[in-house]
């Protein structure tokens, strides 16, 4: 039963219904000092294998191996094995929360935090909440967000919105390359063991993941979210997660100023939200060239990101972001009133306009597996 969301429609006739709920999403409402953000912590990890099969453990780590920094020029063929050694994960599958509520099912004894900490916790993928760090900077792509609560705990779950189903349907194949094109950069930059070489010679399996799951709170809103992670550096001052992780990106050579200030504008904000929020402490970004080369490298710390746009009048604000995202959190907390894991609320957002809410029961937005409520409700 979908249907829009009413509120306060108690009396008579005579009394008019309030509008219902929604929360503007403007990057001016959201400035002021940034929020409270505990300083990340990995609660553990687990692996996704080649047929895309859990393990509760770290066995798809790779660590990183960047070329001689001062050796020869890079020259990585990002197209190279396309199409024939690439093995594209089944995006028709629908995976939701499954994996990361499969590693709660199994370590939810051992949460730090103290009794009811879960309780009062937001659970999803750290790529949700990316999604509403840039929502106030988003131009062109909307989001959904299915809500259910369960034992007090809020979970949230992406739904792939009309057009994002299209647009992947119909996914140009220049475009299909350029995601390859992004993990054949990760083979040639990661070994399989420390002090190791990489080896490009394999097929590139985007059902491989090794998935981390960190501990963090905003504002008043303890967070336990997981996050793909694509290497370590063996060689990195800490040791400790998520300090030795490493984020990998590729993009196009820049050749103007204008180039890089769009740059900073719109990719990097997506890249400092990414690795800020399970505080992968950098970014090394492969440049390639209009053959599809890599020809360049640059590391960007995470933390020195937001200098490299504070002072464009137009750029994006790190403040901004968590405000807004504080925000949503509280909006979905408060409308979320009902422990039920077949009751859906979702959340949706298009740019330019605000986040509105519907009320759904059961499928196809209910997201909770079975196996998962009958665990932990019994
Ligand atoms: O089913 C879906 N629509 C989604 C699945 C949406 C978001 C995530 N996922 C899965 C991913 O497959 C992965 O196993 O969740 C896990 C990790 O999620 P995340 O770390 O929260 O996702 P995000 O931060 O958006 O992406 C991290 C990396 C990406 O790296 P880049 O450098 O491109 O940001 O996860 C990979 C990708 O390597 N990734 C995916 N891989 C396969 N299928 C997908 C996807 N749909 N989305 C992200
Ligand atoms: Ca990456």
């Amino acid at each position: 039963g979908a249907g829009e969301l009413k509120d306060g429609v108690t009396g008579g006739p005579s009394k008019r219904s309030r509008p219902a709920p929604s929360l503007p999403t403007e990057a001016s409402l959201y400035a002021g000092p940034f929020p409270f953000y505990r300083r990340p912590s990995e609660l553990g990890c687990f692996s996704l294998d080649a047929e895309r099969r859990y393990h509760g453990d770290s066995r798809a780590l790779r660590y990183f191996a960047p070329p001689p920094a001062h050796g020869s020029a890079p020259d990585f063929d990002l197209r190279e094995g396309y199409p024939e050694r690439y093995r594209p994960r089944n995006e028709e599958i629908r995976e939701g929360l499954d994996h990361l509520l499969r590693w709660l099912l199994e370590h939810r004894g051992q949460l730090e935090g103290g009794p009811g900490w879960l309780a009062g916790a937001v659970v999803t993928w750290r790529g949700h909440l990316t999604k509403l760090l840039t929502t106030p900077y988003e131009l062109r792509e909307g989001w959904q967000l299915a809500a259910s609560r369960l034992q007090g705990t809020l979970y949230l779950s992406e739904v792939e919105t009309p057009a994002a189903r299209a647009q992947r349907l119909t996914r140009p194949p220049l475009l299909r390359e350029l995601m390859y094109m992004g993990y054949k950069f990760e083979q040639y930059m990661c070994a399989d063991t420390p002090g190791g070489s990489p080896d490009p010679s394999g097929e590139v399996n985007t059902n491989v993941a090794f998935c981390s799951v960190f501990r963090s709170r905003l504002g008043t809103h303890p967070l336990l979210f997981s996050g793909e992670v694509d290497c370590i550096d063996p060689k990195a001052p800490s040791t400790q997660p998520p300090a030795c992780y490493v984020e990998l990106k590729t993009s196009k050579e820049m050749h103007s100023p204008g180039q890089w200030k769009s740059f900073y504008r719109h990719k990097l904000l997506k890249w400092w939200a990414q690795s800020f929020l399970p505080g992968v402490p950098r970014v090394v970004a492969g440049f390639r060239d209009p053959e599809g080369s890599v020809r360049s490298f640059r590391t960007f710390p995470t933390m020195e990101m937001f200098e490299l746009i504070r002072s464009d009048r137009e750029g994006w604000n790190p403040s901004v972001c968590m405000n807004f995202c504080a925000a949503f959190l509280s909006f979905a907390q408060s409308t979320v009133t009902q422990d039920d894991p077949r009751l859906v609320h979702l959340f949706s957002w298009e740019p330019g306009g605000p986040v509105t809410v519907s009320v759904h029961h059961g499928a196809p937005y209910a997201f909770l597996p079975t196996w998962y409520v009958e665990a932990v409700t019994q």
